[in-house]
């Protein structure tokens, strides 16, 4: 069989950094003697091992060099067309019983996969280079981060890695050499890249993941959902901290008042987008800057809840992507980016559904056919990505690296919903806001393999990425609220509601900052709200709609609470919960049939 991965070979002083934990080596050396590669590569995240490694993946036309003129040092890579999005049905959360897994997750017994993954991974790395790639999530001096090591036959996985992480000698230091010391053990490997032989499986109790079949950044990157997302909320509860699936924005007013908001959105519903939002031009002297866009984590200090973001760089979907919708993401990928199966032009410049100007008239699309704007597919796939490093985002927030972390005012939830949903409301207090969360629900999208467009109950936006059993993650919730004497608010937003016409009633992107400015006004209580059986609502006027082209009827429509429309999604709420067998927590239940009374009122 054709060897995906050949292995590479290194001058000195290039993959030699060999880590001095006796617990990591005695780890490596096990993995190296089942998987048996060629040679084994040590990473130290240097800039000169990163030209190595690109060097080596262009030889190996793992990458494609962009037009250096359009978008300097920046490089395309196709995985196989059958491995373009993460695959929800063969994830596995290995504890050991189903219980501890719990109704959402798929549940596999520890034993067993250990010995059917080390089958796969028996010789899969023949001919191949193993890369050991240390790293920390988080802010280096920050009490909340990790290490994670991941072993990979992939190159594109190490050089994403680096862009995704604070990558080498780092997170060497940062272990030290405490054989006891915490750290996530991450294997991944190729294999063929055959979908009857993709697994990705946690074992939250041995801090370990492995993950075999697929070359997909949500799959493969290992530091990202599968550690600070599944195993990430599973020790977050053991250790009274939150992993969530969130951005982290700060807003700043023109008279230098600053609050920050972490929001939780499922997949590909724009979360980069709103954590690098612009302000229009009525918000003059307004600023949003960015410190996550994907994943937070949380602890608890003085009754605040404080968040860092446990990334180095955003993975964000390329579609739609433009100067409209997210003009900082536009210049942060213009240079130093790894784009993954977005179609490249005649001039080796990327191009992708939704970019600004015109179509090219010939392109090669992501599976590398021709493409001209009459081709009936898509030149870049849905779920195409970059991978740009934070650093090049220019509202990057200046406490980014604050060990601290920064203080959330408010926590956000929202959705894809084309109805029902108002644009934006407040939960009454914390555990309303949990209910808000636990009830969540969106229209999926092509982040996961799977039907798009169709509406699933995704509680936190976690429903994919829970490590433990989802109704004691509620409860997890329901503790924190209880430890917080300085809470943050809890909203819920829906930027896709739509009209009669079926077209979206609110205007996104940058307006967007109408509604965090009213999430703000509500931080300080300055905003008004009418209450309403699902909680605080603005009225028309406690909105800041000055300036924009919209009608009062689109306004009411996207306010609106249509008693009819919500009977019918209490009664969801309902068979979601019943549909979890008992795992809900009382309290959740009550909030439910109080929203039930409420609407009775
Ligand atoms: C992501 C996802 O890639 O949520 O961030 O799928
Ligand atoms: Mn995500």
């Amino acid at each position: 069989m054709k060897n995906i991965a050949p292995a590479i070979f290194s001058p000195n002083g290039i993959g030699d950094t060999k880590p001095t934990n006796q617990a990591v080596l005695d780890w490596v050396h096990e993995i190296g003697k089942l998987t048996k590669p060629e040679n084994i590569f040590w990473c130290d995240g240097s800039e000169r091992e990163n030209e190595f490694l690109i060097a080596e993946s262009l030889k190996q036309n793992v990458l494609i060099k962009l037009n250096e003129k359009k978008v300097p040092r920046s490089y395309l890579h196709r995985s196989n067309p059958n491995d373009v999005a993460r695959v929800e049905k063969v994830t596995f959360i290995c504890t050991p019983t189903k219980e501890e897994a719990g109704p959402t997750n798929n549940w596999s017994e520890p034993a067993d996969t250990y010995s059917k993954l080390y089958g796969l991974l028996n010789g899969a790395m023949r001919g191949r280079t193993m890369f050991i790639v240390p790293y920390i999530m988080g802010p280096p001096d920050s009490p909340l981060t990790k290490v994670g090591f991941e072993i990979t036959d992939s190159k594109y996985v190490v050089l994403s890695m680096r862009i995704m992480t604070r990558m080498g000698k780092i997170a060497l230091k940062r272990l030290g050499n405490d054989p006891k010391a915490e750290w996530n053990r991450g294997v991944h490997s190729l294999l063929d890249v055959d979908p009857d032989r993709r697994f990705i499986c946690h074992f939250p109790r041995d801090n370990t993941i492995i993950s075999v079949g697929s070359g997909y950044g949500g799959n493969v990157l290992l530091s990202k959902k599968c550690f600070a997302l599944r195993i990430g909320s599973y020790l977050a509860r053991k250790q009274g901290w939150m992993a969530e699936h969130m951005l982290i924005l700060g807003v700043e007013s023109p008279d230098g008042r600053k609050h920050y908001v972490a929001a939780a959105f499922p997949s590909a519903c724009g979360k980069t987008n709103f954590a690098m939002l612009i302000p229009p031009a009525h918000f003059d002297g307004w600023k949003v800057t960015t410190v996550g866009d994907d994943i937070a984590w949380m602890e608890i200090r003085e009754g605040r809840l404080f968040a860092v973001n446990p990334e180095n760089g955003y993975f964000g979907v390329v579609p739609g992507t433009s100067y409209k919708s997210n003009p900082n993401a536009m210049k942060s990928i213009g240079h130093d980016t790894l784009y993954t199966n977005v179609a490249l032009t005649d001039y080796n410049d990327v191009w992708w559904e939704g970019k600004d100007g015109a179509p090219p008239k010939h392109a090669i699309d992501w599976r590398g056919n021709d493409w001209t704007p009459g081709s009936k597919e898509k030149a870049a796939h849905p779920n195409s990505r970059f991978a740009t490093p934070m650093r090049n985002n220019l509202a990057l927030d200046p406490h980014v690296e604050k060990g601290d972390g920064v203080p959330i005012s408010a926590i956000i939830f929202g959705g894809r919903r084309s109805d029902t949903v108002p644009l934006v409301y407040e939960a009454f207090d914390w555990n309303h806001g949990v209910y808000l969360g636990a009830t969540m629900a969106s229209e999926t999208t092509a982040a996961a393999t799977g039907t798009v467009g169709k509406v699933r109950r995704d509680p936190m936006a976690m429903l994919p990425f829970c490590g433990y059993n989802i109704g004691d993650y509620f409860r997890h919730w329901m503790d924190i609220g209880k430890r917080l004497t300085n809470p943050p608010l809890v909203f819920n937003v829906n930027w896709f509601r739509k009209g009669e016409n079926g077209k979206f009633l609110w205007p996104g992107f940058g307006e967007n900052m109408r509604v965090l400015k009213w999430v703000i006004d509500r931080c300080e209580q300055t905003g008004g709200a009418l209450k309403s059986p699902v909680g605080w609502l603005p009225s028309p006027h406690d909105l800041d709609l000055e300036e924009l082209d919209i009608d009062h009827k689109s306004v009411a429509d996207l306010l609106g609470i249509d008693h009819e429309e919500w009977q019918k999604e209490l009664a969801e709420h309902k068979t979601f919960f019943d549909s979890l067998g008992g795992v809900v927590p009382e309290e959740l239940q009550k909030q439910r049939e109080q929203l039930v009374a409420r609407f009775k009122e």
